[in-house]
């Protein structure tokens, strides 16, 4: 059995990270692709509660016990539905994963990146993604976008402009210092426009036609 692939989409609030996911798990199931749609913080069942610790209880956890707790639910993802995917030949898309922690608990909430880098390679080890989307939008664009969806707005859309800029920085700063593994996909089109260019980033990475 081949293994099947591993997409990640990332980006700040409201980049179109949901939509995008959709939209391409979509586009490879219409070619015969089987593609497993996940997400974090959850995408299994123990990992869905952590996502209910971290986010329905209105609490401020301190940064490191979020990065903790971010890392105990991507573990437990990774054992109960990304890997077994993966081993049977399922092509795997996640709506955010590690440079989410990167973005949110490093460049957001100063937890030191050789702290992550440690985490991660306990947790994450050799089974990092084959290619990261970063949906790139200006800060102010995707807090509009994610506060005009209509669910209230959690925590990190409560943030100042200045933490979503950071957001925006470090996920540039990844997309640079890793371009075998990223793609920054300029997201401030319209949804169609996007979803073309996640395509062509797939086709041109993966070498699948869509
Ligand atoms: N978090 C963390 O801190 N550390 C970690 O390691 C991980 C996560 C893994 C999860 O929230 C939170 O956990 C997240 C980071 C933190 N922080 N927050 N908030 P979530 O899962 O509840 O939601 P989210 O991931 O934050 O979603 P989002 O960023 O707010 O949205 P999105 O997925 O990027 O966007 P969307 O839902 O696809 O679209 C938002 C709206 O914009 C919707 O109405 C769309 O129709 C519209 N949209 C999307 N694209 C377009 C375009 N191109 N044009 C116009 N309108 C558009």
């Amino acid at each position: 059995m081949t293994r099947g692939r591993f997409i990640t989409l990332e980006g700040g609030e409201g980049a179109g990270k949901s939509v995008q996911r959709d939209r391409l798990v979509a586009a490879l199931r219409a070619v015969g692709i089987g593609v497993v749609a996940t997400r974090e913080p959850g995408g299994s069942p123990s990992a869905e509660v952590v996502r209910d610790v971290l986010l329905a209880h209105g609490l401020a956890w301190q940064p490191l016990s979020e990065a903790l707790l971010h890392a105990a639910a991507r573990a437990q993802h990774l054992v109960e539905t990304i890997r077994p995917a993966l081993a049977d030949g399922h092509w795997v898309v996640s709506d955010r994963f590690n440079d989410s922690t990167r973005a949110y608990q490093g460049a957001g909430q100063g937890v030191p990146a050789e702290t992550l880098d440690q985490l991660d390679r306990m947790v994450v080890g050799d089974s990092q993604p084959d290619l990261t989307l970063i949906l790139d939008v200006p800060a102010e664009v995707g807090l509009a976008r994610a506060q005009g969806r209509g669910q209230g707005s959690d925590r990190y859309e409560a943030m100042d402009l200045s933490f979503h800029e950071r957001l925006r920085a470090s996920y540039r700063a990844i997309a640079k210092a890793e371009p075998e593994r990223c793609v920054l996909i300029d997201a401030t089109g319209d949804l169609e426009a996007v979803a073309t260019a996640v395509r062509a980033a797939v086709q041109t990475r993966l070498g699948v036609a869509l």
